[in-house]
């Protein structure tokens, strides 16, 4: 019998990351039963649409997993699938189905069992056949109805799941994390994840609401060792953690340095920190091969924070840049314009601080089911289930259209699509230009003299560093507003 565990997406230009939840699945499934177990990530593994469906024709059971901005992808994966071989069993799962899933199978009558939340041992009792009316944590269609069973309560001990980078081997070695200095783009790198859940709660996330508002974490022995194996086994450099929180307490992490330090391993890494992290843990994971850290700031202004119940603010905010930056680490930062609310000034703030990374990425706000904002407008009438099957609504996309909070679909947003799309290509244009000159690397084309004389100016001169950046920002807003004015719209 066999399993077939496919990440429906085919669009070559997107991010791609191999799904690791269909990592997690498939070697659960492997170690308790006898199935053949195959995990498919086509564009990592450069094969087509065609070439994926080939591979259906022997599966009994098809898992998809289902994010918002492939679910089109998805859906059309399965009907074709259904189409091909009919006796195969389809599931979808992850972040995207959560709440949609008895509308997803009153849609798609191909689509035969939506699995919500944590499903290793969902996916397990579904195998062993065990009554679908008995299974917690999924949706199904028995004699034209559809039924949904109550949720299955989260695994008590992360420890006890493996994850079997076997079953994702040799394509995994296609996969790099584009952002990082270049002194790691030699080494082989690999995803891991060692934590599910987040407990905070910003508006426009679905993480916590996915994980049932708890998270668990790997104990940090287990942490340490699952890196020392993998180590050894792939010859890994580099790790890219992609827990949402990867510093949970102080203990563990603490921990988890001293272990790995006894270790005597020599690696690097990437996680993604929290706002306020205090630089005393940041140095030690420093000390331990911690090379990068990634940011989820969003905005620059306190107002928009306490809106998107961010849960930082900004003074915080510059006091782990300054930490960060004193302690010679990689700075990612993630920002999102055109949150509700935002003005211009607030986008001016969040642009007086993209200097001070070394990596940016700026997305266009947009709206995800399962989150606080999309229950929102909801309630306000603004929008519905239904909009995530229609796909003339929103900006379209092969593989799922996106809702971006701007005026052309919300009229309480500010900006229209193309405004905001002008104003993030034009803050890369402008963060390239200043981060070019904090960076000092430019200098190493100008003569050697040169260099000399002039970092010493800047050094000595504060004045010039604040006339050069308040020039800057001149330039900034005029620009902005020429834009602006260009759509009519000046405010
Ligand atoms: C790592 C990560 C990424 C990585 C890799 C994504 C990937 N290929 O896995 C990168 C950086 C590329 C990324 C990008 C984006 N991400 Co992301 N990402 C995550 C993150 C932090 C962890 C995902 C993960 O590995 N979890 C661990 C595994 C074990 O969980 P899992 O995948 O959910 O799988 C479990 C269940 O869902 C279920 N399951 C999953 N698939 C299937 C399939 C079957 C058949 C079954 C039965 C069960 C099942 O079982 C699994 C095991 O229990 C989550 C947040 C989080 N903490 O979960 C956001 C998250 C998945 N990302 C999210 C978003 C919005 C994005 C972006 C759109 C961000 C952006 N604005 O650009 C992009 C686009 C992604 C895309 N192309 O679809 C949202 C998804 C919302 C949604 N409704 O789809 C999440 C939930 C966070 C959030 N902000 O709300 N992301
Ligand atoms: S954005 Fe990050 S911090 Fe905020 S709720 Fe989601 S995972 Fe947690």
């Amino acid at each position: 019998m066999k399993l077939l565990l496919v990440n429906p997406n085919f669009n070559k230009s997107s991010v791609v990351v191999p799904s690791l939840g269909l990592g997690f699945l498939a070697t659960y499934i492997k170690k308790y039963t006898d199935w053949m177990v195959e995990v498919c990530e086509p564009v990592l593994q450069g094969i087509s649409m065609k070439e994926t469906l080939d591979k259906v024709k022997s599966a009994d059971i098809l898992g998809l997993v289902c994010y918002t901005e492939s679910r089109f992808f998805c859906f059309d994966f399965a009907k074709r699938t259904k189409k091909l071989n009919p006796a195969c069993k389809i599931i979808v799962g992850g972040p995207h189905v959560d709440i949609l899933d008895i509308k997803i199978l009153e849609h798609y009558s191909f689509i035969d069992i939506v699995a919500r939340s944590e499903a290793e041992e969902t996916l397990l009792e579904i195998i062993q056949n065990k009554p679908l009316e008995e299974i917690q944590g999924i949706t199904f269609r028995k004699n034209n109805q559809i039924f949904r069973n109550s949720l299955r309560p989260l695994i008590h001990n992360l420890d006890k799941l493996e994850f079997d980078y076997d079953l994702y081997q040799p394509w995994i070695n296609n996969w790099k994390d584009n952002e990082v200095d270049e002194s790691l783009k030699e080494l082989k790198h690999l995803p891991i994840i060692t934590s599910r859940g987040c407990p905070f709660s910003c508006f426009f996330c679905s993480a916590p609401s996915h994980w049932q508002f708890k998270l668990r974490t790997v104990s940090p022995k287990r942490r340490a060792q699952w890196l020392k194996d993998l180590t050894i086994k792939y010859n890994i450099g580099y790790f890219r953690f992609y827990d949402s929180l990867f510093i949970n307490n102080e203990k563990d992490i603490m921990e988890f340095c001293d272990i790995l330090e006894d270790m005597n391993l020599k690696i690097n890494f990437r996680i993604d920190i929290r706002v306020g992290t205090p630089r005393h843990i940041l140095q030690r994971l420093k000390s331990i091969g911690c090379r990068i850290v990634g940011f989820g700031i969003e905005s620059n202004s306190d107002k928009i924070l306490i809106k998107i119940n961010k849960g930082i603010d900004t003074k915080t905010i510059r006091e782990t840049i300054d930490d960060c930056k004193k302690l010679g680490l990689w700075l990612i930062g993630f920002f999102m314009f055109s949150l509700p609310g935002e003005k211009l000034k607030d986008i001016r703030k969040t642009l007086s601080i993209f200097k001070y990374f070394d990596v940016l990425n700026i997305q266009i706000f947009k709206i995800h089911p399962n989150t606080f904002i999309y229950h929102q407008l909801c309630m306000d009438k603004k929008i519905d289930d239904e909009v995530w099957f229609n796909n003339n609504y929103g900006y379209n996309s092969e593989a799922g259209n996106h809702f971006f909070f701007c005026r052309d679909l919300f009229k309480e947003a500010i900006f229209s699509h193309k405004e905001i799309a002008l104003i993030i290509s034009y803050a890369y244009e402008l963060r390239n230009f200043q981060g070019s000159f904090y960076k000092i690397s430019f200098l190493k084309q100008v003569p050697l003299f040169i260099r000399f004389i002039f970092i010493k100016m800047v050094l000595n001169s504060v004045f010039i560093l604040k006339l050069y950046n308040r020039m800057l920002d001149t330039l900034w807003i005029k620009k902005t507003k020429a834009l602006l004015r260009y759509f009519k719209i000046c405010r």
